[in-house]
């Protein structure tokens, strides 16, 4: 499992700051921002995981719409969620010498190659949303983006507000996020460490990936149905899924929200619509708009002062019950 935690220290912070002044060393033409940033326009070199969900999509914009407002030249390539693409443009944007290179990783391992290439180019990297595990924390600066074990102490929290101290065993469904991502790790950890602490009587009775995407809720949530009766509560990863599992649910003649209770991660227009119908019962809010945050980075980084950087900049965001959905809705940003 990913600590972040042990990145977030100073030891770390001075090894990324030796990176950044390697790379000033090793490339002088590269622009780190040794000359203070300057007025030249940065170039930034983005990888995004793919399309996969209405998350995804929200989090597309939020990273374009805020390089053009910064004056950043963004460079934009799409994975379809496969890491051999991520790799390639990675590689791609080093050829080019961008300036600053970011992405979201679509699984935590399998990095420490290409982000050694780019620190060897002089590119400082940032992450977004998602982190890796590597053995050397000199190879990114930063990550921008949410707590997911957090989140998934907060989705056992909700059901615990959903059950209201309803007794005896609680059968638990859980949709997972793609295998090996870190928000699927961390989210199943941090439900899984409350259950451990506080609910001997819930129990998961299944759990598989449904890969973040509406098609793969509905047909993971289909086969749940068809193995077990006693469903009581799905846990999903993300509204995607859980809006997938819906169909499912209500194929199967059952209550979505009722006759099955509903905890999703997110908080996407859609997740708050099938909220507001009672079909999902609270959603643990996960913030896409992480575009302003990355560009400011961006911007830091490339003015040479990526040091002055927490190893983490953490996103805020809240949880949603059921009963505060429709009047929550006419201001969601996304
Ligand atoms: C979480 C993000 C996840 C979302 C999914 O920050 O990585 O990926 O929860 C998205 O909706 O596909």
């Amino acid at each position: 499992m990913i600590d972040r935690r042990s990145f977030l220290t100073a030891g770390a912070a001075v090894s990324a700051a030796g990176v950044l002044a390697a790379c000033a060393k090793k490339n002088p033409t590269k622009s780190t921002g040794s000359k203070g940033g300057g007025t030249e326009q940065i170039t930034l070199g983005f990888s995004q995981v793919g399309s996969e969900s209405g998350w995804r999509a929200a989090n597309t914009q939020s990273v374009k719409d805020a390089a053009k407002a910064a004056g950043i030249n963004l460079k934009f390539s799409d994975a379809q969620q496969k890491q051999e693409n991520q790799i390639s443009a990675i590689r791609s944007y080093i050829a080019q010498k961008v300036d600053v290179i970011s992405f979201s990783p679509v699984v935590v391992t399998g990095w420490d190659t290409v982000l050694k290439e780019a620190k060897a180019a002089g590119i400082p990297v940032i992450l977004t949303d998602r982190s890796v595990e590597t053995s050397d924390p000199s190879l990114y600066v930063t990550l921008v983006g949410s707590d997911f074990e957090s989140e998934g102490e907060r989705a056992a929290h909700l059901l615990e507000k959903v059950l209201a101290g309803q007794k005896g065993t609680v059968k638990i469904a859980q949709l997972e996020g793609t295998t090996g991502a870190a928000p699927a790790i961390e989210r199943s950890s941090g439900f899984a460490k409350i259950m451990k602490a506080s609910h001997p009587e819930w129990k998961i009775i299944a759990s598989q990936s449904g890969d973040f995407t509406r098609a793969g809720g509905k047909q993971v949530m289909a086969a749940f149905l068809q193995a077990h009766s006693d469903i009581q509560v799905l846990f999903s990863h993300n509204d995607d899924m859980a809006i997938g599992a819906i169909q499912a649910i209500q194929a199967a003649g059952k209550a979505p929200g009722k006759d099955i209770k509903i905890i999703s991660c997110d908080g996407v227009h859609d997740g708050f619509v099938a909220m507001s119908k009672g079909q999902i019962n609270a959603i643990v809010e996960c913030n896409p708009l992480l575009g302003p945050q990355l560009m400011d980075t961006v911007k830091t980084v490339h003015a040479g002062k990526g040091s002055t950087l927490p190893r983490w900049i953490k996103t805020k965001e809240s949880d949603y019950t059921a009963d505060q959905a429709a009047a929550a809705l006419p201001s969601r940003k996304y």
